[in-house]
């Protein structure tokens, strides 16, 4: 069977777009409409294959986690323990919060039985009778959305008892978050969603061998979830025909910021923010890139010297950042990079879960500096200041909010030092607000 998918590529195959296909149809979320877009084909096929066989398929095809850290999707399935006679999960996470990150939330609203269909394929491999969608809370439409997509989906057969005649029995429970970005973090969603504080457990172990309830848990992104029917359906060497060797296959990039035309673009792993930036339209008028962050503020801020960096985590990460979640916020000679700093870092003070000193008191004393950097009160010995916490906060804390706080403070003294300086030296920011639609 195997060989059998792989033969079912064409050229028109190769360059169409996938999980944005026909957003813009009308009730495009729909099960009739999925399933006029070859939707639930690829669950077939999986149910056609041995559950090891399949593991091992999306193994092969590459396919790496879309949530930010890239992590191989077949990997993580094979980890789950089998035989070992207690229950098995599947808990996608949903709850998109980093600041810039938009795909996760367009894509459920737009097309959420190619999530659903990629739960049922992901829970017959890694043999789990209960999946859980966690959902960031504020988004209710969504949330309805997907209430009525699962409705769907059990009317159709493709939940519940003996799923298309299978032999696999599936539960899907759509869990709504209360609007911590913590959340987002694999091991605080566990606990969040046992009823717990949302707070990070420490790894190991990690959820593929103690996660929902103590039992072995595969927590995947969105996106990863929602890429696997296609996988299925279209071959695994159709995937790897698109990105790079160690980063195959397409995904959502999410321009934003001061750009022509901000939205998702789908695109191979591997395109650069030039070719992106060419294919929608550029910056606005009359104005240049200043600088962007290739996956949310998590990730180490780039300029324009990186417009051709690829866009895969190979690429990206050996320019010194991060893939991240790709949500490119590209920011144009008009913003003070001093604000923006502090505006995320004011995000990761408010969104500290509070557990571990570093994190908890040191974006206090961040923000503290920051501001007083802004408003002209700095003195230059604040800058070796910055660094020494955010120096203090990397890799010390106890899960990866504390890095992600970190990250900008070091990238901006890296490429922007001066614009710091210039702060302190001129009792305050040099820029216009009026002039940057971003900053008020
Ligand atoms: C079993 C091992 N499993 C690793 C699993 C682990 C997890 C995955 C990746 O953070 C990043 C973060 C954010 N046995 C394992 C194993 N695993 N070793 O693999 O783990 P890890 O620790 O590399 O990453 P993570 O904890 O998943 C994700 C960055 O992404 N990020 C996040 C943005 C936030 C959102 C949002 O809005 N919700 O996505 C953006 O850049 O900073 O570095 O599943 O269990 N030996
Ligand atoms: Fe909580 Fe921050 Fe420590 Fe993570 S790094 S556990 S968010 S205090």
């Amino acid at each position: 069977l195997a060989a059998e998918i792989d033969n079912e590529t064409s050229p028109e195959k190769l360059l169409a777009p996938v999980l944005s296909a026909f957003w813009d149809e009308e009730k495009s979320w729909t099960l009739e409409t999925y399933r006029r877009h070859e939707g639930y084909e690829g669950l077939r096929k999986a149910l056609a294959m041995a559950p090891d066989d399949l593991i091992a398929y999306v193994k092969d095809a590459g396919l790496r986690g879309r949530g930010g850290a890239g992590f191989p999707t077949g990997m993580k399935w094979q980890f789950i323990p089998q035989g070992d006679g207690k229950p098995h999960y599947l808990v996608v996470n949903a709850d998109e919060s980093e600041p810039g990150t938009c795909k996760d939330i367009p894509l459920l609203f737009a097309n959420p039985h190619s999530l659903i269909e990629g739960i049922v394929i992901a829970c017959y491999a890694i043999r789990s009778s209960h999946a859980f969608i966690y959902l960031r809370g504020e988004v209710v439409p969504v949330l309805r959305r997907l209430h009525e997509a699962v409705r769907e989906a059990y009317a159709a057969g493709y939940l519940g008892k003996n799923v298309l005649g299978s032999g696999l029995d599936l539960e899907l429970t759509v869990h709504a978050g209360a609007g911590a970005y913590i959340c987002g973090e694999e091991t605080a969603l566990l606990d969040s969603l046992e009823g717990r504080r949302g707070q990070p457990r420490l790894r190991p172990p990690f959820p593929a061998v103690a996660g929902l309830y103590a039992c072995p848990t595969v927590v995947n992104n969105v996106e990863s979830i929602a890429s696997v029917p296609a996988i299925l359906n279209r071959g695994k060497d159709w995937f790897k025909s698109m990105g790079s060797e160690k980063s195959p296959g397409f995904t959502l990039y999410s321009l934003s910021g001061h750009v022509t035309s901000p939205g998702q673009y789908e695109a191979p792993l591997g395109i650069t923010l030039r070719q992106l930036l060419d294919m929608s339209g550029g910056m606005r008028a009359g104005h240049r890139l200043k600088f962007w962050t290739p996956g949310g503020s998590s990730t180490p801020m780039f300029t324009d010297e990186h417009l051709d960096v690829p866009l895969d985590y190979e690429g990206v990460g050996a320019a010194g950042s991060m893939l991240g979640t790709k949500a490119l916020q590209c920011f144009d000679e008009t913003t003070c990079v001093v604000r923006a700093v502090t505006r995320w870092t004011e995000f990761y003070a408010h969104e500290s879960c509070g557990k571990c000193t570093p994190c908890r008191e040191g974006t206090y004393w961040l923000v503290q500096l920051l501001r007083d950097i802004e408003a002209g009160k700095g003195v230059m010995a604040d800058l070796d200041k910055l660094n020494d916490i955010a120096d203090n906060i990397n890799g010390k804390s106890f899960c990866a909010l504390g890095d992600g706080a970190a990250s900008p403070i070091f990238s901006s003294l890296k490429y922007f030092r001066e614009e710091y300086e210039q702060h302190i030296t001129g009792g305050g920011c040099p820029f216009d607000p009026a002039k940057s639609t971003l900053w008020s």
